[in-house]
């Protein structure tokens, strides 16, 4: 098998929000040695080093979003890398950087998808839907947002970011762990009909059966994005993150969910957002996203 080659991006800001600090996110990665972690696991990796950007005006909203234009130019930056290390048959790996980001990632993978007439499918991880308006949303904070931007309800100056509008369809979605959705919020989620596989589903059924219901369908025409925000994890093992939400996937949970999104072998991209070394402790959360991440790329500890 070629060896695959994996782009790390770097993506140094926390524009879309509501604390600061995910902006250290992506240095808070390399200094838990992903880099290293993943050459280890007989990868390539080129690291791009990070993007550049507007810095953080620390405004309040304006017609409903807090730093509209900074957050496009941020994902004009992404979309653009993104796509260039696509095209180069590489595995783009965003380091964030708060979840605004996936606006640009996605939208690139979304167009390149269609050049390449694949199929796409987003494994949402996240304790959140992010799937507000500026009419629903409680804090005007575009990370709230991107998937709701991504299915063309948003801003001109987001939807439009990539060649298409919408850049997707909500149907490419599944959205796991989520336990935290504003009112309005809830109603646009259930209207575009988004698949999101909660933490009372998780409760109920377990995640080997969330996650087998998650990635049924793909075949080798599929690529597979992850974006995985780390707050999808349980608090008490992942402090290091902007907006904690109790009650989580555990560690043996997490490691579950990454094992069988990496037997799929149809990982092709991917978005490590919300870390925020200003609320971790000697960096245990970005050491665990990068074990984590490990597991996405095929490490397993156990025998098999
Ligand atoms: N739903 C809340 C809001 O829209 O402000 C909190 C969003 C947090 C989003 C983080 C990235 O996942
Ligand atoms: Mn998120
Ligand atoms: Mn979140
Ligand atoms: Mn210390």
């Amino acid at each position: 098998m070629t060896q695959q080659t994996v782009s790390l991006i770097g993506v140094p800001t926390d524009i879309g929000a509501g604390h600061r600090g995910a902006s250290m996110g992506p240095e808070a990665l390399r200094v838990a040695g992903l880099g290293e972690r993943l050459v280890a696991r007989g990868l390539k990796v080129v690291d791009r080093g990070n993007l550049q950007g507007p810095l953080n005006p620390w405004l309040p909203p304006d017609n409903g979003y807090r730093h509209l234009d900074e957050v496009a130019t941020w994902n004009m930056a992404v979309h653009t890398a993104v796509r260039q290390e696509l095209q180069a048959g590489r595995i783009p790996v965003m380091l964030g950087g708060d979840h605004c980001l996936a606006i640009g990632s996605i939208s690139a993978v979304a167009d390149y998808c269609r050049d390449q007439g694949k199929k796409l499918r987003v494994l949402w991880l996240d304790a959140h839907a992010d799937f507000n308006t500026s009419n629903a949303t409680p804090s005007g904070n575009i990370h709230g947002m991107p998937v709701a931007c991504l299915c063309g309800n948003g801003p001109a100056e987001l939807v439009g970011i990539g060649n298409h509008t919408p850049s997707t369809t909500p149907d490419v979605f599944r959205q796991i762990g989520i336990r935290s959705v504003d009112d309005g919020e809830k109603k646009l989620v259930r209207e575009y009909g988004m698949k999101v596989f909660d933490m009372r589903h998780i409760d109920e059924v377990g995640m080997k059966r969330t996650m087998e219901e998650a990635l049924a369908g793909l075949d080798e025409d599929t690529h597979l994005h992850v974006s995985f925000d780390v707050d999808f994890l349980d608090p008490p093992i992942a402090p290091g993150v902007g907006t904690t939400v109790s009650g989580g996937p555990t560690y043996r949970e997490a490691q579950l969910c990454m094992e069988m999104i990496a037997d799929t072998g149809r990982l092709a991209s991917l978005d490590i957002v919300e870390l925020n070394p200003a609320y971790d402790v000697h960096n245990q959360t970005g050491e665990l996203a990068v074990e984590l991440v490990e597991s996405l790329f095929g490490k397993s500890t156990l025998i098999r």
